[in-house]
């Protein structure tokens, strides 16, 4: 059996990847796993760079395609310079974000091609593949809810109900698509519930 595993979080903001994640490497830490967190966009000097390119206000509107490729050099440099050593060290990689979400984000929310994004997908990833990716779904308003609550919202978060709704459906859809892959999470009851389900998968 393969040692290392890679899993990622995904769903719409505000469902508690962040705060989820952090439980789930507290959790495996204790039973002796080597576990590298990390997050798109992001991950790296370079990547982390990059999301602020991504996520700022501008006066002109970015072009679709820019933050597309934005989102796909990020994650190259975070598969060469975090992903990839990881897992071949032996190590479990839990990513709050990872491709999926340039399949709902800049697919099904902005209207870039499934072929376009798999093109980029095969370029970058090669024959990379989470083994796990928990879905964290939650109905839009109490997700957009939580992230307000936070403050300011960045340029991707200050998009319409209907993005959202769009990049929700996508996620369902690929967890329809890829059951093998993907386990979906109520995340809309309480943090404990959500985390002792989310362990529950992944033991
Ligand atoms: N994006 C993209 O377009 N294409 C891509 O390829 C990638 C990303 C990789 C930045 O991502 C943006 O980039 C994101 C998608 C896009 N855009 N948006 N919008 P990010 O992951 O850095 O940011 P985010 O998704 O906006 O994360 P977030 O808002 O921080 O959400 P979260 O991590 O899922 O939630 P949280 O920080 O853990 O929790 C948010 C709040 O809710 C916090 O106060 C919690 O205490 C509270 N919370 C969480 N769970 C619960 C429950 N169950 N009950 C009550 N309260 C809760």
């Amino acid at each position: 059996m393969k040692k290392s595993k890679f899993i990622t979080i995904e769903g719409i903001e505000g469902t508690g990847k962040s705060t989820v994640v952090q439980y789930i490497r507290d959790h495996l830490q204790r039973s002796g796993e080597k576990i590298v967190l990390t997050r798109e966009p992001g991950g790296t000097e370079i990547a982390e760079a990059i999301r602020k390119v991504i996520l700022r206000h501008y006066k002109e509107t970015m072009a679709e395609d820019t933050e597309l490729l934005l989102y796909f050099a990020g994650r190259a440099q975070h598969i060469a310079s975090v992903i990839r050593p990881a897992l071949e060290a032996g190590k479990t990689v839990i990513s709050d974000r990872f491709t999926d979400a340039s399949f709902a984000y800049q697919g099904a929310g902005r209207g870039i091609s499934v072929e376009r994004l798999k093109v980029l997908s095969h370029w970058v990833l090669k024959d990379l593949k989470p083994d796990l990716t928990i879905l964290l779904d939650v109905p839009v308003e109490v997700g957009l809810a939580r992230a307000k609550g936070r403050g300011t919202l960045d340029r991707i978060e200050s998009e319409t109900i209907e993005f959202f709704e769009r990049v929700r459906q996508c996620y369902l859809d690929l967890a329809k698509q890829f059951p093998e892959q993907y386990r979906i999470v109520d995340a809309n009851q309480p943090l404990d519930a959500v985390k002792q389900q989310v362990i529950s998968i992944i033991q």
